[in-house]
């Protein structure tokens, strides 16, 4: 949309949910500095009148803010001219019910912006555009049926003339997919994750560049594959054969735990998604295969965990790479991916949930880098650059009733829903990162619709550096590491770089902090009301910048101490993992926008 464009273009804005459509969250603001960082004061505070977990940024165009909650997804337009007065409110009414069946809390990403109109996508799969000025609701559209399991906690993406949502529910048995519906609300295309071409919206020129993206069978059994004591070795590229069609189908394998696998397949798709307009794709990854236990579902699962490049207007995919085949940990591939330039080529950029990160020439999909994150990871040596195909290692192979110990990283990732930023002033991305281990059990589960499907058992512990999470810099064309902090806890919540050389995040212990962006230094901190899970994000209004960011603890980290659960294997392993997040936050957090100026 017109305006969006320009709203995005003018940096005082915070126009789409992260800041641009790179995806780099990046602010050419830089009226604060590193000099002045440290004198950093609240400016003003809002309170949603909402618990639990509250992630994203709210969008900011013009005098006016939109901040968005959790469930039941409320949203406040503020005038920033006026003390923040309220202009309008919109309370969405859902069926509380929606509230079992998401995952892992009940967070929304966000809203969108563009035509005059803010999209809100919520929890129940009601997709709803308000009008910007009045909060008028114009239509809405049910993207998603909560009766079968499948949410959105997405943000809905405004790009262009579309705007795109997705589906969560892989821990119910739901077949997920992208939608993009046009501007006044009808559905343009909708592109599953597991199925026939023709339902991914797969054409002939898919993967043209990468044919080995598309190979049929990517690893041979060892000893049974499938079966306890069995495990997966990575066939020799040379025997690869690629450009295989309506892999979606046939790499679910039998025997299966519900007839035709694919179809309760999961590939949930809930991650912020950029968008190249030189080449009018968008890009977003999937998430896992359903059910967690791998034995049930032989094969290599496409196409969750993902990375696809569509195109805009019809939805076709230009390439896809599988990060990981055959999943046995809940990897999901749906983390974001950024894009930037160097040396005048575009590249797209993503942190696996699997511990890898991954760069990719953005328009034919060429791997150019592949590294681990952290050297903790354990499940696989490295990545083959032709196929994408991680060696996966026997030892983290995991089997339904067999309890496989001391897999790192554990299944919530090296990083999970907390985006990454980049900056091109330092050339370096910063990600936010989980350092966390586990055991996984996968079990034996029966799909019945609309109850959760996991199969497996878990339980998570620090990794080997003794802490939770961190925060580091890479260099994306290499994916090594310029610096790393460790953090307590994961950090959970999304970065923000700045042109004056600045990077801000959140941590589950309160702190909101500022650190130098070359060297990592801390330079400035606060401590808000609960633990943060949002993303920073920076907007100027009369001349004068703010950074902002919203608290209010929860996501799959906080989910178990908000719902007041402390057996080690509740909430997925988290309650046990994250037992310590009572010790600095009050259950249910509740959620708050904090605003800082010099
Ligand atoms: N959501 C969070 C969060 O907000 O902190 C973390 C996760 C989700 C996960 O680690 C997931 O695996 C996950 N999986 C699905 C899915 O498979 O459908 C959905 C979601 C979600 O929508 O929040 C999460």
């Amino acid at each position: 949309a017109a305006d969006q464009e320009k709203a995005i273009a003018d940096a005082n804005n915070w126009a789409a949910p992260r800041g641009d459509y790179t995806n780099q969250a990046h602010s050419k603001l830089t009226q604060i500095n590193q000099g002045n960082v440290k004198n950093l004061k609240a400016a003003w505070t809002f309170a949603t009148g909402v618990n639990r977990g509250h992630e994203g940024a709210p969008v900011v165009v013009g005098n006016m803010m939109y901040v968005h909650t959790a469930f039941p997804n409320n949203i406040y337009a503020l005038d920033l001219n006026d003390n923040q007065k309220i202009v309008w409110s919109y309370f969405p009414k859902q069926d509380p019910s929606v509230q079992a069946v998401l995952c892992c809390d009940n967070v929304s990403r966000g809203l969108g912006y563009g035509d005059g109109k803010i999209f809100l996508q919520q929890n129940d799969g009601m997709l709803v555009a308000l009008d910007a000025k009045t909060g008028k609701k114009l239509w809405d559209a049910k993207n998603t049926d909560p009766k079968v399991g499948a949410t959105n906690t997405n943000a809905p993406h405004v790009i262009k003339d579309k705007v795109l949502t997705g589906c969560s529910g892989a821990e119910f048995g739901v077949r997920c997919f992208i939608s993009a519906y046009t501007l006044d609300g009808k559905l343009a295309w909708k592109a599953y994750s597991t199925g026939p071409d023709a339902e991914v919206l797969i054409g002939k020129d898919f993967n043209k560049d990468t044919p080995l993206y598309s190979a049929l069978s990517v690893y041979e059994d060892v000893n049974g594959g499938n079966k306890q004591g069995g495990s997966f070795k990575k066939i020799d590229t040379a025997k690869l054969k690629g450009g295989e069609k309506d892999l979606g189908l046939k790499t679910w394998l039998k025997p299966q735990a519900v007839k035709d696998g694919w179809q309760h397949g999961g590939g949930s798709v809930w991650g912020w998604w950029p968008y190249d307009p030189k080449t009018n794709l968008v890009y977003y990854g999937t998430g896992n295969p359903s059910v967690w236990n791998p034995d049930v579902r032989p094969g290599d699962n496409k196409w969750s965990m993902t990375v696809f490049a569509r195109d805009l207007n019809t939805g076709v995919a230009r390439w896809g790479m599988q990060m990981t085949p055959h999943d046995e940990w809940d990897y999901d591939g749906i983390n974001e991916v950024i894009l930037f330039d160097n040396g005048g080529k575009t590249y797209a950029w993503h942190h696996d949930r699997n511990g890898f990160a991954y760069t990719w020439q953005a328009d034919n999909g060429v791997l150019v880098a592949a590294e681990k994150v952290h050297p903790f990871v354990n499940w696989a040596t490295d990545v083959d650059k032709k196929s994408g195909v991680p060696n996966k290692l026997a030892s983290a192979s995991t089997h339904q009733d067999y309890n496989a110990k001391g897999v790192c990283p554990a299944a919530l990732g090296t990083k999970d829903q907390q985006p990454a930023a980049y900056s091109p002033k330092t050339g370096l991305i910063y990600s936010p990162l989980n350092h966390v281990c586990m055991t996984y059990e996968p079990v034996e589960s029966k799909y019945v619709a609309g109850q959760p499907w996991v199969g497996a058992t878990l339980t998570m512990f620090a990794g080997p550096d003794g802490v939770m999470g961190g925060f580091a810099a890479y260099d994306p064309m290499t994916n090594k590491k310029a610096w790393y902090n460790k953090e307590k806890f994961s950090a959970w919540g999304g970065a923000l770089t700045t042109a004056s050389d600045l990077v801000f995040y959140g941590t589950l212990d309160r702190w909101f902090k500022a650190l130098d962006a070359k060297s990592g230094k801390e330079l400035w901190k606060f401590q808000v009301g609960s633990g943060v899970i949002g993303n920073a994000f920076t907007y100027s209004n009369g001349g004068k910048q703010y950074v902002g960011v919203l608290s209010g603890i929860g996501g799959w980290a906080g989910v178990a101490m908000n719902l007041g659960l402390t057996n080690p294997t509740d909430a997925l392993g988290a309650a046990g993992g994250y037992a310590e997040l009572t010790k600095y936050n009050a259950a249910p957090g509740g959620g708050a926008l904090t605003v800082f100026s010099l």
